[in-house]
C-alpha cells in the first residue's frame, strides 16, 4: 500500500468537507443533524442495567476511601473539581477561573491578588473601562498534573482557560489556584499539558485562534496576517518562556516521555475563515515541536520579541528546525501520546481514524528535510465515526471516544501497525456504547509511565433521555467502565453539570493535602505584612481596629462559635477591610465571614486567614454572621457592624 492510498478512506469513513458541513448547516442547522438525529438515540440506551449489579468491581461502601483522585476540569463553569473513583463521589470545586459565592473566590483580597497579579495591562484596561478587577467567567478544558520522570509527582495541576486566554496552577497541598497568567499574544488557550521529561519545566499551552499577528484593529480579511502561537510556560515560575508562531489552528497537545518533542493536532490548514473554508482540506495536520532547537533559537537570537516574549517563527515552510508539519486527515483533534513511550495516537474527528505515529521516527524529520513527514505514520486504524480523544491500559491496548458513533472502541496498538504493514489482522477487541456522544476519555493514571489499565472513564457531550427532566438544560453524563482484559463493565452511570471535557485519574498515593493551613502559608502574606505594620499579631487572639485615614482595619479572629469581635464601629464611606483568622486547629472546623446586604461572603478554612474590602456606604447595623456550619452554636456565631452616616 503507499501512503496516498492509506489515507484513503471508504465513503461511510470519508466524512469529508461536504458530508460534516452539510450536516452541520443543513436542515435547519440544529445539533441534532450533526449528531445523525434519531439513529444515534436509538443505537445506544441498551445498557444492560444488571452489569450495575453483577460487577465484581464494587464501588467502596460508605465510609470507605476511593482508590483514585478525579481531577475534573469543568468547561464554561471555569472550576476544577475532584472526585473519588471509581465511586464518582463528588468531592469538591475548587473555583479558579470563576467566582465563587461559597469560599469567596475572585472577592477575598487573597484570591484576587492571584486573579490580577499576572493580568496583562491590556486585561486590566478592559476589565477597568467595564468597572471591572477581573473577569469572573472561564471556560477550563483541560486539567493536567506535573510530572517527573513521566509520573505523576503531586506537586501542581494545571490547567487552561480557553474564553479568556488564560493557564492557572492549582496547589496539590491545599487545593488551592495559586497563580492565573494571561498568556499575551495567543488567542484562546485550549490544548494544555505539563512536560513530562525529565520533570514538568514547561507546561504547553496551544493558542486556538488565530489573530492578525499585529492586532490593532485595522485587519480583518487578510489572512496572510493572521498567525496562532504555541507557548511553553516556565512551570515553576509560571511565566511564559517562548512562543512558536504556526500555521493553522492549534487545538490539542501532548508530550513525548524523553523531554524532545511536544506536539499539536491543528485543525484549518486552509487558514479559512468561515466553516466552508476551514473544511476545504482534507488533510490537516500534526505540528512536532523541537524543544532544543528551539531553546537554541532563545540562545542565538533568532526569535521576535512580541509583549515581553521571545517568538519563533515555526510556521510552514520556513523549514527551520523548529517545527514539522505531518499531514493528517481530516481536521484532528485529540493526541494522546501513549505510556509505551512509543506511540502517538492523533484522533481523526472528520476521518473515522486514529493516526498513530512513532515518536522515535522524529529525530530523521528534523535531521533531513527531504524526509516525507507522512513517513512517521506506523498506523492509521480505521475505528468508527468522529473519533476525538483516546487513552491508555499500560497494556498496549488504546480506548478512542467515537462523538458520532456514540461508542468507545478498545483497540491494540500493535496490531494497528501490523495491519498497516498489511498483515491480515483487526485491532479492535470491543467496541460499547455510551450515551451519547463521547468527547473526552480517561484510564486510571492513563496519561503516565504507571497506567494501570483498571478503570475506563467516557465523559459524554449529552444525556438526552437518560434522566429525569431538567428542562432545556440537560446534564453531561459520564459511565465508569471497569476494565478486566479486553473486557469493559459498566459501573457507574450519572449525570454531571457543564461541561467537563476532560479529567485525568490520579492513585491517591501520589497526593497528599494537608488537613489544616500552615500558618506561614505565603497565601496571606501581604495581610500578615499588614498586621504586622499594624502592631496585630496574625497567630494570636485579635480584636483591633485601626484607622487610616477614611480606610479602616478591622482583625479579628474565629474559634468555635464565636468571633473576637462583637462588633465593631466605621463611618460612612470608609474603605474596610475585614481581616478574619480561623485559630481552630482540627480537620474540617472551616469557619466563614458573611456580611448581610453587602455581597460580602468568605471561607476561612483551619488555620488559615482571609481578607476581604469593601465600602460602608449606608449608614445602619449589619449583622455578620458565620457562614458555614461549624458548631452547635452556629447561628449564634455572629456579630454587628455599625455605620455611622458621615458628618455625624
Ligand atoms: S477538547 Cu473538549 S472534547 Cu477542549 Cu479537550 Cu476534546
Ligand atoms: Cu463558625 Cu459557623
Amino acid at each position: 500500500m503507499s501512503d496516498t492510498e492509506k489515507t484513503e478512506l471508504s465513503r461511510r469513513g470519508f466524512l469529508g468537507a461536504s458530508a460534516t458541513g452539510a450536516a452541520m448547516m443543513g436542515a435547519g442547522g440544529t445539533r441534532l443533524g450533526l449528531l445523525g438525529g434519531a439513529a444515534a438515540i436509538t443505537a445506544a440506551a441498551t445498557t444492560p442495567r444488571a452489569a450495575f449489579a453483577q460487577t465484581d468491581h464494587a464501588s467502596p461502601a460508605p465510609g470507605e476511601l476511593d482508590e483514585y483522585y478525579g481531577f475534573w476540569s469543568s468547561g464554561q463553569t471555569g472550576e476544577m473539581r475532584i472526585l473519588g473513583v471509581p465511586s464518582m463521589r463528588e468531592l469538591m470545586r475548587v473555583p479558579v477561573f470563576n467566582r465563587c459565592s461559597a469560599t469567596g473566590w475572585g472577592q477575598t483580597n487573597e484570591s484576587l491578588k492571584i486573579l490580577t497579579q499576572d493580568m496583562l495591562p491590556e486585561t486590566r484596561e478592559y476589565l477597568a473601562a467595564q468597572g471591572k478587577k477581573i473577569h469572573d467567567n472561564g471556560d477550563l478544558h483541560h486539567v493536567h498534573m506535573s510530572f517527573t520522570e513521566g509520573k505523576y509527582d503531586g506537586r501542581y495541576l494545571f490547567m487552561n482557560d480557553k474564553a479568556n486566554t488564560r493557564v492557572a496552577r492549582v496547589r496539590c497541598d491545599v487545593m488551592k489556584a495559586d497563580k492565573i497568567i494571561d498568556i499575551p499574544n495567543a488567542k484562546a488557550i485550549h490544548g494544555l499539558r505539563p512536560q513530562k521529561w525529565p520533570r514538568t519545566n514547561y507546561v504547553f499551552a496551544n493558542g486556538e485562534d488565530e489573530v492578525p499577528m499585529v492586532n490593532d484593529g485595522s485587519v480583518l480579511d487578510d489572512p496572510s496576517q493572521y498567525v496562532n502561537f504555541f507557548s511553553a510556560v516556565n512551570a515553576d515560575e509560571m511565566k511564559v518562556a517562548w512562543q512558536v508562531m504556526v500555521s493553522g489552528n492549534l487545538d490539542n497537545t501532548d508530550c513525548d516521555y524523553d523531554g524532545k518533542y511536544a506536539f499539536s493536532t491543528s485543525y484549518n490548514s486552509e487558514m479559512g475563515m468561515n466553516l466552508a473554508e476551514m473544511m476545504e482540506a482534507e488533510m490537516d495536520h500534526v505540528v512536532i515541536f523541537n524543544i532544543a532547537e528551539i531553546e537554541k533559537a532563545l540562545e542565538s537570537g533568532d526569535y521576535i520579541e512580541l509583549n515581553g516574549v521571545p517568538v519563533i517563527d515555526g510556521r510552514k515552510g520556513q523549514n527551520k528546525n523548529y517545527t514539522r508539519y505531518v499531514p493528517i486527515p481530516n481536521s484532528p483533534h485529540g493526541i494522546n501520546m501513549a505510556p509505551d513511550k512509543i506511540h502517538l495516537c492523533v484522533a481523526g474527528k472528520l476521518s473515522p481514524t486514529v493516526s498513530v505515529l512513532d515518536v522515535r521516527k522524529f529525530d530523521a524529520l528534523f535531521e533531513d528535510d527531504s524526509v516525507d513527514p507522512r513517513s512517521v505514520v506506523v498506523a492509521e486504524p480505521e475505528l468508527g465515526l468522529g473519533p476525538l480523544h483516546t487513552c491508555f491500559d499500560g497494556k498496549g491496548n488504546a480506548f478512542t471516544t467515537l462523538f458520532l458513533d456514540s461508542q468507545v472502541v478498545m483497540w491494540n496498538i500493535e496490531d494497528a501497525v501490523k495491519l498497516y504493514n498489511g498483515e491480515d489482522v483487526d485491532p479492535i477487541l470491543n467496541k460499547q456504547d455510551v450515551h451519547y456522544q463521547p468527547g473526552h476519555n480517561s484510564t486510571t493514571m492513563g496519561e503516565t509511565l504507571e497506567a494501570d489499565g483498571k478503570w475506563y472513564l467516557s465523559m459524554n457531550k449529552f444525556s438526552k433521555d437518560r434522566f429525569l427532566n431538567t428542562g432545556p438544560l440537560k446534564p453531561e453524563n459520564e459511565q465508569l467502565f471497569a476494565i478486566d482484559g479486553t473486557d469493559m463493565t459498566l459501573i457507574h452511570d450519572g449525570p454531571t453539570f457543564a461541561e467537563p471535557h476532560d479529567s485525568i485519574l490520579v492513585h491517591r498515593s501520589k497526593v497528599n493535602p494537608k488537613n489544616v493551613w500552615d500558618r506561614n502559608d505565603p497565601m496571606w502574606a501581604d495581610a500578615r505584612a499588614q498586621a504586622e505594620a499594624d502592631g496585630v499579631d496574625l497567630d494570636d487572639w485579635q480584636d483591633t481596629v485601626i484607622r487610616d485615614g477614611n480606610k479602616v482595619r478591622v482583625y479579628m479572629t474565629s474559634q468555635a462559635p464565636q468571633f473576637s469581635l462583637e462588633q465593631f464601629t466605621v463611618k460612612q464611606g470608609d474603605e474596610v477591610t475585614v481581616y478574619v483568622t480561623n485559630l481552630d486547629d482540627i480537620d474540617d472546623l472551616t469557619h466563614g465571614f458573611c456580611l448581610n446586604n453587602h455581597g460580602v461572603a468568605m471561607e476561612v478554612a483551619p488555620q488559615a486567614t482571609a481578607s476581604v474590602t469593601f465600602t460602608a456606604s449606608k449608614p445602619g447595623v449589619y449583622w455578620y454572621y458565620c457562614q458555614w456550619f461549624c458548631h452547635a452554636l452556629h447561628m449564634e456565631m455572629r456579630g454587628r457592624m455599625l455605620v455611622e452616616p458621615s458628618g455625624a
